[in-house]
């Protein structure tokens, strides 16, 4: 059985939710860890005021028992806090004897109607598409709100994970023009390295170079003061992967192909890189493959592959890049145009943030949580945590005699 994750909910809506289903049973499942996952992506510097509001955190509704899985599918709900002050807007029933009010209220745009698309946004786009007269009908459904729930589904995949060895981790390498001093791809293997990545949690940029970092923050305040917005780049790593996750036999077996799909998958991802990335394509062969030795398993004195070879894992630390550009809501809007009378306009202004870099990353190993989990379930299959655990302890043996 596949692995698979939806999401359900609007923005401004009652709700979050996330249906998980294809997650072995045994596998112990902690309230505690999901809700770390969830702050985790909440907290840093550049967020907007929504982030004051909310403060997730989830509800199993099913598919867990004392805190362990069952094997049927896990539904997760995280409220939205500021749906109270949404409710006439958002509610998906209205009450009977108000609507005439609502539609007046509505026809007056009082009702948070938007009609000037955002450039950038899938305001337009998707109004066209869905044939809306009120873009708020695209927009609460594009918004990142949603990676609050996909971070849940993350949370459940990282539980399977850190049961088979696998550690995940994420860093910011750039903030607009700002670049870190980036760590060599050779120290993700390194306790220190991981340690400094746990640390991370606690800087407001996850980001491990502080002098860059403080530049860092000055340069989003400098954003915010003229109403503009800031992209950048980070880095997602895992270590502790089996060899032979993923293969080269399909397009769509590829691990690489697999896990750029759902990083690009992220609002404002605009490029995924493995291991060196672009760099790669400057430099000759020679200087970008990694020469293999053999001390009782196969190693590799650099890891310029990022820790895949032919779409499959290699066993080294697994490094994947992404660059976001800056989010499109501008306090300083670009001219647009209004959709019913197609005369030139700003574009509406909608509270947002000024750099989500911080928690694109952490949505990011989400992400690759979900796509290694999918693909170890693929590998070793398994209705139990204990016949997975098993299967991949066959595996691990037949290794050591390669
Ligand atoms: C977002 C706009 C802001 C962000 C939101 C994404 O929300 P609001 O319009 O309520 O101020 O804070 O992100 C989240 C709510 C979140 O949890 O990440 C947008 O337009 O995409």
């Amino acid at each position: 059985m596949r692995l698979r994750f939806l999401t359900a909910g609007e923005s401004h809506g009652r709700g979050l939710v996330t249906i998980v289903e294809g997650l072995p049973s045994g596998l112990p499942i902690s309230l505690e860890e999901v809700n770390k996952q969830l702050s985790r992506r909440q907290w840093g510097a550049g967020r907007g005021g929504r982030m004051k509001i909310e403060r997730d955190q989830v509800t199993i509704l099913s598919g867990v028992r004392a805190g362990v899985s069952l094997g049927s599918p896990i539904a997760l709900l995280i409220p939205n806090k500021d749906w109270e002050r949404w409710q006439k807007v958002m509610d998906p029933q209205l009450p009977g004897e108000d609507t005439a009010q609502i539609a007046e209220d509505s026809r007056l745009g009082r009702l948070g109607k938007v009609t000037i698309p955002r450039p950038g946004h899938a305001d337009l786009a998707g109004g066209m598409k869905y044939n809306q007269d009120d873009l708020r009908n695209i927009l609460e459904r594009a918004s990142a709100r949603e990676t609050a729930a996909r971070v849940a589904a993350g949370a459940l995949a990282r539980a399977l994970l850190a049961r088979l060895g696998v550690q995940l981790g994420s860093e910011v390498l750039e903030i607009g023009s700002v670049a870190a001093k980036a760590r060599p791809l050779t120290s993700y293997s390194s306790d220190e390295t991981w340690q400094e990545l746990e640390g991370l949690d606690q800087s407001p940029l996850r980001c491990a170079d502080k002098t860059a970092e403080r530049e860092m923050l000055s340069a989003i305040e400098q954003a915010r003061e003229n109403g503009d917005s800031l992209g950048g780049t980070f880095r997602v790593a895992a270590r502790g992967l089996v060899p032979g996750l993923g293969s080269h036999v399909h397009w769509d077996r590829r691990l690489d192909g697999r896990l750029a799909q759902a990083l690009m998958s992220i609002g404002s991802v605009k490029a995924v890189w493995v291991g060196l990335g672009k760099e790669a394509a400057s430099l000759p062969g020679s200087r970008v493959h990694d020469p293999i030795s053999y001390h009782g398993e196969y190693v590799r004195e650099s890891n310029n592959a990022g820790g895949l070879e032919g779409g499959i894992t290699t066993g080294e630390p697994l490094i994947l890049g992404a660059a976001l550009k800056p989010i499109p809501t501008l306090y300083q809007p670009l001219e647009s145009v209004e959709i019913k009378t197609h005369r030139k306009a700003k574009a509406q202004v909608e509270r947002s943030d000024t750099c989500v870099v911080p928690a694109a990353a952490v949505v990011a190993e989400a992400m690759v949580a979900w796509v290694l989990a999918e693909a170890y379930l693929e590998k070793f299959g398994g209705d139990t945590l204990g016949d997975l655990e098993s299967s991949l302890a066959v595996y691990r043996r037949r290794l050591r005699d390669y």
